[in-house]
């Protein structure tokens, strides 16, 4: 049985978050995951107070284990629902697409656990000072707004950044991934795309019929010039996204227009044609659709047979 620090942290039984998915990770999925010995986390996306209040009661309606919520920092109602968070005392706070620091006393002095999303070793280092407990090194192998590093790159100077645990995320998909990340020095995993396709998400089912389908290199960024790439699924959208993205006649204020409820028909509508699926690299070695919790155990059985040596366990 893999323990570490992250287990008796959060007082969870397996060291691996599920992803905060902005219109797909709800307080259904969060419950599950949590209810499946993980830390499901609930995306507060680009919502207001009123909805994350609603997806929390929802996720303690159906679960007593601690769960998250991820506030994604460019949110137009980030201050609004930072204090709510605190209002409402979840346990675990994950932050993302920015620095949270200005948030951090109101949270820890509400008995929150913050752990951001760090894509470089100067955040890490603000925010191990600011009062994190952890922290989540995502490389630029995950879906959505991602960094410059990759996960192979990040983690390991993460780990020597800060005495914090650290949590990989970017690129794992199974259990090679979670050996190969604590071989880093992580402690824990976070992983988005993978549970996208759990049973209890959900996300349109054209959502998880293109994962299910995707092939090695199915995903690309865009967005570079606009300061926040996004990685997703090759699709209408992202070619008419790359070629607006060199051209000199459109401006950068069209460009950030063009993105604008692409996640959300993707998600929402399963709109093939104008949707933005956001997806991490894994995608090609997401098989199944699966309920939360067998998704939790393949994973964690795999990871301790690779982590005991044994030799042919591959397939
Ligand atoms: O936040 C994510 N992934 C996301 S957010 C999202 S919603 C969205 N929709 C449309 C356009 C853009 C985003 C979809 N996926 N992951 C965590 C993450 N955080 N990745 C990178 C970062 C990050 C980047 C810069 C964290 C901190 C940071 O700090 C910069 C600074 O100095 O403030």
């Amino acid at each position: 049985m893999i323990k570490t620090r992250i287990c008796d942290l959060l007082g969870i039984q397996y060291p691996i978050f599920q992803g905060g998915m902005a219109w797909i990770a709800d307080g259904q999925l969060a419950a599950a995951v949590s209810e499946a010995g993980g830390l499901g986390i609930i995306s507060a996306m680009n919502a207001d107070s009123e909805y994350i209040r609603k997806e929390i009661r929802k996720a303690r309606a159906l679960t007593q284990k601690p769960f998250g919520v991820n506030l994604m920092l460019m949110s137009p109602f980030a201050d609004q629902v930072a204090k709510t968070l605190a209002e409402e005392k979840v346990s675990v706070v994950t932050t993302g697409a920015g620095n949270p620091s200005k948030y951090m006393k109101m949270w820890n002095e509400a008995g929150i656990k913050v752990i951001p999303v760090v894509p470089s070793v100067a955040m890490t280092r603000l925010v191990t000072r600011a009062g994190a407990v952890a922290v989540i090194a995502e490389g630029g192998e995950s879906g959505g707004h991602v960094g410059e590093l990759s996960t192979m790159v990040l983690v390991p100077q993460v780990c020597d950044a800060t005495d914090l645990p650290v949590i990989a995320a970017g690129g794992i998909a199974d259990g090679r991934g979670v050996a190969a990340a604590f071989m880093l020095g992580a402690e824990g995993v976070q992983l988005g795309t993978r549970f996208l396709v759990a049973e209890e998400c959900n996300v349109h089912p054209v959502y998880k019929q293109k994962i299910l389908k995707a092939g090695d290199l199915a995903t690309m960024t865009t967005g570079k010039r606009l300061g926040h790439p996004v990685r997703s699924l090759r699709t209408p959208f992202t070619r008419e996204m790359a070629k607006a993205e060199y051209s000199r006649d459109i401006s950068d204020e069209e460009l950030e227009q063009m993105g604008v409820g692409a996640l959300r028909k993707a998600a929402v509508e399963g709109n093939e044609k104008e949707g933005c699926f956001m997806s991490g690299q894994i995608a090609a070695m997401v098989k199944q659709e699966q309920p939360a919790a067998q998704i939790i155990r393949e994973i964690f059985d795999q990871a301790e047979t690779v982590l005991s040596g044994a030799g042919k366990w591959i397939k």
